[in-house]
């Protein structure tokens, strides 16, 4: 079954390892996602933990065109994690990539395994800023603008790359 296509957002994180260079390749691998395209891609940015320990992440957000589900672009993005040995140690371990639905066209899910838009996205300034590099107008469905939440993560590090 062919579905409507979606326009999505996948937020990008990686602090163990060449946390670079593994979050330059996972954008190379969100180009080859089935039925999907690669629209847009941020610049890389260099990020302070947030709620978390461990060196400085490495983040950046992609836009894509896709036709799969919610479920199975999820399902999706966690095979690419374990592709670079992505291990569940503990919540908020550091980790050689985490791929995050930020949205899902204009969708709100929220079930056992997914939740879109990602719950704690509009308190993170390392999805923020590199979500309004790509789209400065973007809305966050059932929050509201993405710009209006910047003031409230302006203590938190991010420069780019
Ligand atoms: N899940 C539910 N909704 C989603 C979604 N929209 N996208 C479920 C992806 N996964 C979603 O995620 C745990 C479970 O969340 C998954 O099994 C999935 O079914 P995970 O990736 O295994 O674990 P995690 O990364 O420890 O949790 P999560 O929720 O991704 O953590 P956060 O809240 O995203 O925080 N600081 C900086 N500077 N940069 C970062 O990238 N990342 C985190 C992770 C903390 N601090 C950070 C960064
Ligand atoms: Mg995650």
């Amino acid at each position: 079954m062919s579905g409507r296509r979606q326009d999505c957002y996948i937020g990008i994180g990686a602090n163990l390892g060449n946390a670079q260079e593994q979050v330059e390749q996972a954008i190379a691998r969100l180009a080859q996602l089935p039925d999907s395209s690669l629209l847009a891609q941020s610049s890389l940015f260099r990020t302070a933990p947030v709620d978390a320990g461990g060196d400085d992440y490495v983040n950046a957000v992609a836009r894509i065109d896709t036709g799969l589900s919610a479920q199975a672009l999820l399902a999706q993005l966690q095979a690419i994690e374990q592709d670079f040995g992505r291990e569940r140690l503990y919540r908020n371990a550091p980790r050689t990539l985490d791929l995050d639905l930020l949205l899902y066209g204009r969708e709100q899910i929220s079930g056992e395994t997914l939740s879109v838009p990602h719950p704690r996205m509009t308190e993170r300034a390392f999805v923020l800023i590199p979500l309004l590099q790509i789209d400065p107008f973007i809305d966050i469905p059932g929050k509201g603008a993405a710009h209006s939440f910047v003031p409230g993560v302006s203590a938190q590090a991010i420069r780019k790359i």
